[in-house]
């Protein structure tokens, strides 16, 4: 029997989920997996079963937790692999994925994840372009420090899980980037947790499509 349940929203918009489930699922955790369509703003189905109103929300062998840093910080206490060994290095890290969970709102305004469609070089507003051109300097930082082809070496860890959404928004919306990123886009959707989530986003039924996303202005 499963220890726990990962509530998580549609694997086509949800951008906090992927990272939670990408946590749950490198560490291995054995819990169901409740994936509900959202509505664009506070849905009733997600209020009601998670205490932020919020998905991700795992709960796991007597444990609950929400937002998916958390999330990943519990994953990682079970894997401690998701982060670097090296005190050091670990630190980076940390730092990395904490500048993206409480940063980089210009991007993700202007370009919303919608992981099935592609919207080549619209919505290029300055905010978002000032974000990504940060992004690709930590990216590349970080990079050419390890090696890649994930951000902190061979292992597709706990930096990687934290930017696998910014990876979809960037192959939705199709921003310049350097040749270093492409290439670290390409690595991390490459990985199989990647492919099976956009497997399992384009088997999600039709009606939980929201016009927002399909047809941005
Ligand atoms: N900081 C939170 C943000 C979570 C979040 O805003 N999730 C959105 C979906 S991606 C949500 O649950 N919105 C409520 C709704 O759509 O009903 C986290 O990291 O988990």
């Amino acid at each position: 029997m499963a220890q726990g349940r990962l509530v998580i929203g549609t694997k086509r918009y949800s951008s906090w989920s992927l990272r939670g489930w990408l946590a749950v699922r490198l560490a291995g955790l054995d819990v169901e997996e409740v994936v509900l369509p959202l509505a664009g703003g506070s849905s009733p189905e997600v209020k009601r079963l998670t205490p932020s109103g919020t998905v991700p929300y795992l709960e796991h062998d007597g444990a609950r937790i929400w937002e998916s840093l958390a999330i990943l910080e519990y994953c990682a206490e079970i894997a401690p692999r998701l982060w670097p060994a090296d005190r050091v290095v670990r630190a980076h890290a940390r730092s990395v994925g904490s500048e993206m969970h409480a940063g980089f709102r210009g991007l993700r305004m202007a370009m919303p994840m919608n992981i099935l469609r592609e919207f080549p070089g619209q919505r290029r507003t300055p905010e978002a372009l000032e974000d990504i051109a940060r992004i690709e300097a930590l990216w590349a930082e970080a990079l050419a420090a390890h090696g890649g082809p994930f951000l902190f070496g061979a292992g597709f860890g706990a930096a990687d899980v934290m930017f696998a959404p910014v990876v979809c928004r960037f192959l939705t919306w199709q921003p310049d980037l350097t040749a270093t990123s492409k290439a670290y886009v390409a690595a991390v959707r490459a990985h199989p947790l990647m492919e099976r989530w956009y497997a399992d986003a384009a088997a999600e039924p039709a009606s939980w499509l929201l016009d927002k996303y399909e047809n941005p202005a």
